[in-house]
């Protein structure tokens, strides 16, 4: 939900090799051994496993949720604020009835005097269970169960509460995209999750959370909002927050066809408006790489990437053009208006971005030839004012100079007013850092 900008964050350096580091912890946690057979059960899983068999007899097996925090098809945490943890386990019946039914069930267990017990068990309405994660959405464990169907490509959620030994559904929903996010700043768990309304024809945002102000109400939603028709799949949330109340929350789509685009909607309070700003697409080809939302330059402010065809390639099918990439943000000082700050041309393997100079804009467009891009006037006479190449090595030539590491500049356009100078030069040219 953070925003995650990709360059000249050097203070991000660290965070990313945290993350790299741990995660390499997660896939590397475990002998090859382990990969081979099923993981040995701890004495608590056991003691668990068996006074679930006492229940459901012997023609079950284990299911382990496919990603998320909870792995384990053994769930111990403390679902109802009574100080000793539970268990749920999630398993299949071997032979399961011939109703239709996937035979795909949770079974919540608690302990009595140190002994585990089986307390109730549930159907789970799916094939299979993608994740598991509890909430707190009003001071009260909720336990989300997502599950997918086989060749249905919106997943379910199911969200339970657990208490005196009763489990209830409180929600059920399907999703194409979900994030948890404190909204509303209270301390308290939101869902954002986009839905598609087969009748309407479009998706829709909705938060779902707990309306304030009760004592420990039932999650439902709070708002929704409709979103552009051509949104076909969400890949990204970010959020800019504008202060205690409000947000700025950017929604990156794929429209097909290697087209995408940017929504903005405004959470004020958990209730969700858009924000005009209509004519943020984008392409992405082997020239220009797939981006995303986010705050290119570090001033706080979420920018939204748009696509132009560089002066010359107006008519160019789209694998042949090369795009200049626009950055907007919203105006919140005025109305919310999307404004352009930057036009940039970014590399094709996102190593570096070049922020185009005023006076070069409109009348500037890009050649490529091999590894090597130049930036030239778009006149008769074709003056080359810049050339950047990504290599560890300087391409041949004169006039290469090293920039960085992995990119080599070559700046000695002559004496036309327009060429830059050394400094603008590294005004200009930005290198990500990871
Ligand atoms: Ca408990
Ligand atoms: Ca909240
Ligand atoms: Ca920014």
């Amino acid at each position: 939900m953070k925003k995650r900008p990709l360059f000249k964050l050097k203070r991000i350096t660290g965070v990313w090799a945290a993350v790299c580091f741990l995660s390499g912890c997660t896939v590397f946690d475990g002998s090859p051994e382990s990969l081979l057979f099923p993981p040995k059960l701890t004495e608590t899983q056991t003691a668990v496993y068996n006074a679930l068999k006492l229940s459901t007899g012997d023609h079950i097996e284990l299911v382990y949720p496919a990603g998320g925090e909870y792995r384990s098809a053994f769930v111990l945490y403390d679902l109802d604020g009574e100080k000793t943890e539970e268990a749920i386990v999630f398993y299949r019946e071997k032979n399961p009835s011939e109703n239709g039914d996937s035979g795909l069930r949770m079974n919540f267990l608690d302990q009595e005097d140190g002994a585990w017990i089986s307390v109730t068990d549930r159907p789970v309405a799916g094939t299979k269970i993608e994740s598991v994660s509890f909430y707190d959405f009003s001071g009260e464990v909720s336990i989300g169960v997502v599950c997918s169907v086989l060749a249905q490509s919106e997943k379910s959620l199911s969200l339970l509460k657990y208490s005196g030994g009763q489990v209830e559904e409180q929600f059920k929903t399907s999703f194409s995209f979900m994030e948890t996010d404190d909204l509303d700043n209270d301390g308290f768990d939101e869902l954002f999750y986009v839905s598609y309304d087969n009748v309407m024809g479009y998706s829709h945002a909705r938060v779902l959370g707990a309306a304030s102000g009760e004592n420990a109400p039932v999650p439902e939603v709070l708002s929704t909002v409709p979103l552009y028709p051509d949104v076909s799949s969400v890949q990204r949330l970010s959020r800019q927050k504008l202060n205690e109340n409000e947000s700025l929350l950017f929604l990156d789509y794929a429209k097909g066809d290697n087209a995408f685009g940017t929504q903005i909607l405004l959470s004020y309070k958990n209730n969700l408006t858009q924000v005009l700003s209509d004519g943020l697409g984008r392409r992405s080809n082997s020239f220009t790489p797939l981006l995303f939302s986010t705050d290119i330059d570090g001033d706080g402010r979420i920018e939204a990437p748009s696509t132009t065809a560089f002066l010359g390639y107006e008519n160019r099918t789209v694998p042949e053009q090369i795009y200049s990439v626009e950055w907007y943000y919203a105006d919140t000082e005025n109305n919310n208006t999307v404004t352009r700050k930057f036009i940039t041309y970014v590399s094709s393997g996102g190593e570096y971005i070049f922020y185009v100079p005023v006076r070069w804009q409109g009348l500037v467009t890009v050649e490529k030839n091999g590894d090597i891009i130049s930036f030239v006037k778009y006149d008769s006479e074709s003056l080359v004012l810049l050339s950047i190449c990504v290599s560890d090595l300087s391409p041949e030539g004169t006039g290469w100079k090293k920039f960085s590491e992995g990119i080599y500049v070559n700046n000695s356009g002559g004496s036309d007013p327009m060429v830059l100078t050394d400094d603008e030069l590294k005004n200009c040219l930005s290198v990500k850092t990871t």
